[in-house]
């Protein structure tokens, strides 16, 4: 077997950074809050940390809209903060990864100021367009029907300019427009600069977007066709995205970044940094993103299948197996799978599977092979908070109204960190937070969990040092099945005695699971190594194969 880069075994943890820990009283999170924390990350077993946007921005979108691409929000911290973050990470052999948004910046950026005003070399900075003239009411109206991801027309019209602009997101996120050259060169600036100051890679933000279609010869582009997915008409949903999305220029546009990548480390030398990237697209697209037999591409494109294949579909034994089946019998051959349960876009995992199977997904994503990634707050079964219309801050909320905005909304899911049962958490010294905080956090916290015997958090703990020390974990066979609609089966073996097996019941009921129905050669006894929370056996203790009895989420 060959031996295996850093990232290949990786366990990644991604940090929201505004509400992760705040140093300084605002209620806000920042650098120097997430340094003082690195020790638990470290304890956690981590590897690398991804940090969402760190930059300076006006924070319509918290972060991912961004003004200037080289500089540090000051709610956040400087650039010396920063450098001590970087510091104290590579003094406890932590990794450090920052989001890259490519598809668009703020528009209070400079190159959007620029570019509005036609300076030259930022004329074609973004994707500007003259609109069209209605024929029958005469009026000017955007060039094509295309919608944005926040709800609403995707084309803004600028006053100054005197044309319409493209943004995906939204109205103050215009979209960089990469068929100029110059903008590609610059986002390339952008990578380098990080890779200077010690970064161990990239998440790369919203890739379907980047491209759009070529326009025809007269400079238009087509309009989207109802694609009768809903019937909200301000929904993106409401349209085909065929020419907004998932273009091949996006594919390539990757490799390129692959080779800044690789290019720093062949100048300067050090570990490879890695590529992580956005996409909810079809595998035919997302597995491009690895690379194919003459290049390579991103080191993970994110499996986001255990979240979405459940949100259609709900959590079944039969659900995961095809969420699993859908990674692993699309990836090319060679490539490293992960496995993603929650992020500051989608519904707390604890929240979507059911506080009862937070263990469970823990433990399939950690057994499964290759790496897993972890939104903070999964590690200890974090709940989503209640916002109200009222506190409502996230965009695509906001862009909505009070009937629907839960709908949309991604509030629930960025709560601050819950680090102990006290005022406000722990999470600040002040006496305001930016988003409440969600009712939970007297009994799910960092603090309770550390001294309870059997904790959420213990369960993580043992999860990441298993599988760290685990040569089954790391290079082990893989045979996985749904053995009914409530049970669940992942074996890794490396030899006979080196099997590690998990056994979930997604159901309400007790059932008895015979294990050599699964595996012919599985009919010694079994030694119970990691329970769940609320599980009444003990770690340990040795069971019979094939008459293995499972409480409800057990
Ligand atoms: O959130 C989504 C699905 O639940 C996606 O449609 C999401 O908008 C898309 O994947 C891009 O997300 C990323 O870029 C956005 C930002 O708002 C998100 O927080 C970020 O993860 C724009 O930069």
């Amino acid at each position: 077997e060959t031996t295996k880069d850093w990232w290949q075994t990786a366990q990644f943890y991604q940090i929201y950074p505004r509400s992760f820990k705040d140093s300084d009283g605002d209620g806000i999170g920042d650098l120097n809050g997430i340094t003082s924390k690195l020790e638990y990350l470290k304890d956690l077993g981590v590897t690398a940390a991804w940090l969402s946007p760190i930059f300076k921005s006006p924070m319509v979108d918290f972060g991912y809209d961004i003004s200037d691409f080289f500089d540090i929000q000051p709610e956040y911290g400087t650039l010396e903060d920063f450098r001590t973050l970087i510091k104290k990470a590579k003094e406890l052999d932590l990794k450090i990864v920052l989001d890259f948004v490519p598809n668009h910046s703020s528009n209070e950026s400079e190159w959007f100021l620029k570019s509005v005003k036609r300076e030259k070399g930022y004329e074609d900075y973004y994707v500007w367009h003259d609109g069209k003239i209605n024929s029958t009411t005469g009026k000017r109206e955007p060039p094509t029907n295309w919608l944005q991801y926040f709800r609403g027309s995707a084309w803004e019209w600028n006053e100054v300019r005197q044309q319409y602009y493209l943004h995906q997101f939204a109205v103050q996120q215009p979209d960089l427009n990469y068929r100029n050259p110059l903008v590609v060169e610059q986002m390339k600036r952008v990578l380098r600069y990080w890779l200077n100051e010690g970064v161990s890679g990239f998440r790369c933000d919203a890739l379907p977007p980047l491209f759009e279609v070529v326009p025809d010869g007269d400079g238009q582009f087509p309009d989207e066709v109802v694609s009768g997915a809903t019937e909200d008409t301000e929904d993106r949903d409401y349209l085909t995205t065929t020419y907004i999305e998932n273009q091949p220029e996006t594919i390539d546009m990757v490799y390129q970044w692959r080779t800044v990548l690789d290019d720093h480390k062949r100048i300067f030398g050090g570990n490879s940094s890695v590529l992580l990237i956005e996409t909810y697209s079809p595998a035919w697209f997302t597995m491009q993103f690895y690379g194919n037999r003459s290049t390579e591409g991103a080191h993970l494109p994110f499996n986001f299948n255990l979240i979405t294949v459940m949100e259609q579909k709900g959590l079944s034994a039969s659900n995961v197996q095809e969420a699993i089946d859908l990674w692993l019998k699309n990836m090319p051959a060679g490539r490293t799978p992960n496995w993603v349960l929650g992020n500051h876009d989608k519904r707390r995992a604890a929240s979507r599977y059911g506080k009862e199977h937070i263990d469970g997904m823990n433990m399939l994503v950690m057994i499964l092979p290759g790496v897993s990634v972890t939104y903070q707050g999964e590690e200890i079964g974090m709940t989503d908070g209640e916002i109200s219309w009222e506190d409502t801050v996230d965009p695509w909320g906001c862009n909505s109204n009070p009937n629907i905005y839960e709908q949309y909304t991604r509030d629930p899911e960025r709560t601050p960190f819950q680090w102990t049962g006290g005022t406000n958490a722990g999470f600040t010294n002040g006496s305001t937070t930016w988003l409440p905080l969600a009712a939970d956090y007297a009994t799910i916290n960092v603090e309770k969990e550390l001294s309870d015997d059997h904790s959420h958090l213990k369960i993580y703990k043992a999860l990441v040092a298993l599988r760290k020390s685990s040569k089954t974990l790391q290079n082990g066979s893989t045979k996985y099945q749904a053995l009914s609609e409530d049970i669940f089966v992942v074996q890794r073996s490396l030899t006979k005695s080196a099997t590690i097996v998990l056994v979930i019941n997604f159901g309400s009921v007790a059932k008895t699971v015979d294990l050599s129905q699964f595996d012919k050669s599985r009919t010694q006894s079994v030694q119970l190594l990691i329970r769940s929370i609320d599980s009444t056996k003990k770690e340990g203790t040795r069971y019979d194969p094939k008459a293995l009895s499972l409480d409800p989420s057990e």
